[in-house]
């Protein structure tokens, strides 16, 4: 390989003697290299190549069963003082977790090939870009991660012979002994799985799991966790938020960056088809911002990836077509079922299946009482095929942001819109989201949980010391902080129903986010926050009954003050490490709701 870089070969090196590969291959991001890894899956039958006529160049993969998302208890802050990691992240101590470590990776690739993967997170070359080099015995996650980054030989000349690279050490944790046979998904038991963090020395280990964040190291380990500790180091922000631009009727353009919990949206709003005549969304990222002050003073986002690995199930031409569109070829799909044509099927999906092969490759039909596709499938397709795409996607110097949006999954409680009286307000709000949990993650119960601008699983560090970034960002923008907003798609009536309809529909309450960015119009004051007037959300054409649109809009205050005491509690987790200004905002809120 082509690489002078010193440090980079020595850890390629220093890694390959641990775990003993009986290869090793550097990855250099053309599509006949693709192919070639994609051809060798079929053959061991990792991977099912789809009906080239319905799906073409696409493939199918079915995981362990134990193997099918994040694991958050799994996962460890390894820095040096238990503080700095903070009450919400599991902590180690660095040189324990090493010790561990280092013995589970010691010939923990043998009989496998050693990969090396260059990429880079955001535009080759942008200002705000970070190389990073994952190494890993999964070539799975190889064909993600060129769908997902920017990889290869071009990574590899951006970084030069002294270029900072964060290395992302990564092992299915399944070596093979002499003449024993692979399986189609290797991994390890849960008790061996590590997806370690070490902050202190932006390093990245993980250990045992095959499956999208777990092993895709690019994503939520470092464009999250290590990457929310350097933005905080740095000065800039790290965020787990969609970035679309909405054009209204006249052509002014507004750009939103909105942070819901997995599973509660993102890829959704990111590629939204407005459904009020003149109103265009176009997408910029669908799951990260990473987000720094310009020279004019306002704060700029890029989407650092390159790809979407977004939920499966519930995905429609009805509920999200451009997603579905982007996944006309060219993707790759994870714990979907196998229709008997050749092409995938999930629940959800525009259209009936009578008979598919399950995510588990049995055999299935509508009778057999379970579901065809795992709740947490994935489908994994490149960014540039969404037919939405913005042409500012890859620009280097970002887009400026008007407003931030929060929210989460509440079908109790939580209106459809609010918009935070101030920036230190709207921090409060994001700092006290909560939201039911979803199957994005393997280990969490069902269960309503605080859920902090949807970082809870991917800040890096302590959390109050989070919120203190934020409250610091506002300060450094002063007049020019983007506005913010609380939305609840999830809310639903006392029998069951959603009261809201969603999807292409909350381009509605973009709007009149958009008409509150430009001050075109007035909002009612409510104890939680500003709120649209009677007549002001634009509901022409949509059959709404009256009650309904009440009960979505409904601020309940005896709830809402419940919920004070329950943030009170939550904050104690954090002694006195918590902003001074988050605890007024709690108390202003009090005494707006006595
Ligand atoms: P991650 O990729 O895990 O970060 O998830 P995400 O935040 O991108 O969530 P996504 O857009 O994939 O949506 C997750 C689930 O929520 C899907 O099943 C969607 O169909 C559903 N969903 C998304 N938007 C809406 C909405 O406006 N209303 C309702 N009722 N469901 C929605
Ligand atoms: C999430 O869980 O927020 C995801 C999927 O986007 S994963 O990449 O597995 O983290
Ligand atoms: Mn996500």
């Amino acid at each position: 390989m082509k690489t002078a870089h010193q440090r980079l070969l020595a850890w390629v090196a220093e890694v390959e003697a641990m775990c003993q590969p009986d290869s090793v291959e550097w990855i250099h991001g053309s599509s006949i290299e693709y192919d070639r890894l994609m051809q060798r899956m079929v053959e061991t039958g990792a991977a099912t190549r789809l009906n080239r006529n319905r799906r073409p160049n696409s493939y199918l993969f079915r995981s362990d069963p134990s193997d099918v998302a994040r694991v958050e208890n799994r996962t460890f802050i390894a820095c040096t003082s238990r503080e700095d990691a903070g009450p919400t992240n599991n902590w180690i101590d660095p040189a324990e977790l090493k010790k561990t470590m280092t013995a589970l990776y010691t010939g923990c690739m043998k009989g496998r090939t050693m990969y090396v993967i260059p990429f880079s997170m955001g535009p080759i070359g942008s200002p705000l870009s970070r190389i990073g080099v994952e190494i890993t015995d999964s070539p799975y996650v190889v064909v993600n991660m060129q769908i997902m980054t920017r990889v290869g030989e071009r990574v590899l000349e951006a970084l030069g012979e002294r270029g900072e690279f964060i290395p992302c050490l990564h092992s299915v944790g399944a070596p093979l002994a002499d003449g024993q046979e692979d399986v189609a998904w290797p991994c390890a038991p849960m008790e061996q799985k590590y997806i370690a963090h070490f902050p202190d020395e932006n390093l990245i280990w993980s250990y045992g799991s095959g499956y999208g964040g777990n092993a895709l190291l690019g994503k939520k380990c470092l464009a999250l966790r290590i990457a929310s500790n350097m933005a905080r180091r740095e000065g800039w922000m790290a965020e787990h938020m969609l970035i679309l631009r909405l054009i209204n009727p006249q052509g002014k353009r507004f750009h939103l960056a909105a942070a819901f919990p997995s599973a509660c949206g993102k890829t959704n709003l990111a590629m939204l088809q407005p459904t009020i005549p003149g109103w265009r969304c176009e997408c910029i990222g669908d799951d990260i911002a990473w987000m720094k002050i310009a020279a004019d003073g306002r704060l700029y986002a890029i989407n650092p990836e390159a790809g979407f690995f977004g939920v499966a199930p519930g995905t429609s031409m009805k509920s999200n077509p451009m997603a579905m569109r982007t996944l006309d070829g060219n993707s790759i799909f994870t714990n979907c079922a196998l229709t008997d044509d050749g092409d995938i099927w999930w629940e959800g999906m525009d259209g009936p299946c009578d008979h598919a092969i399950d995510w588990k490759g049995d055999d299935w039909t509508p009778e057999s009482g379970k579901v065809a596709a795992h709740p947490n499938a994935r489908f994994t397709a490149p960014a540039a095929q969404c037919p939405v795409i913005c042409e500012d996607w890859e620009n280097p110097a970002g887009v400026p942001i008007d407003g931030f949006i929060f929210g989460g999954r509440r079908t109790q409680v939580v209106p459809l819109v609010t918009e935070a009286l101030d920036f230190d307000h709207g921090v409060f709000m994001g700092a006290m989201s909560a939201s039911e949990t979803t199957a994005a993650a393997l280990d969490v119960g069902q269960k309503l949980r605080r859920d902090p601008f949807a970082m809870l699983p991917f800040c890096g560090y302590n959390m109050a010391d989070y919120w203190a970034h934020w409250f610091a960002m506002g300060d450094r923008l002063g007049a020019k902080t983007p506005k913010i907003f609380y939305v609840n798609w999830f809310r639903t009536s006392r029998d069951g129903r959603w009261l809201w309809p969603g999807f292409g529909e909350n381009s509605r309450v973009l709007k009149w986010i958009c008409q509150r960015i430009e001050g075109a119009i007035a909002a009612r004051q409510t104890p939680i926050g500003q709120m649209p007037r009677d007549g002001d959300l634009d509901l022409e054409g949509l059959d709404i009954p009256a009650e309904d649109f009440a009960e979505l809009m409904e601020v309940d205050r005896r709830a809402f003050n419940d919920d004070l005491d329950d943030a009170e509690e939550y904050l104690a987790r954090f002694g006195d490490r918590v902003p001074k200004r988050l605890r007024a905002q709690l108390e202003a809120q009090r005494k707006r709701l006595a």
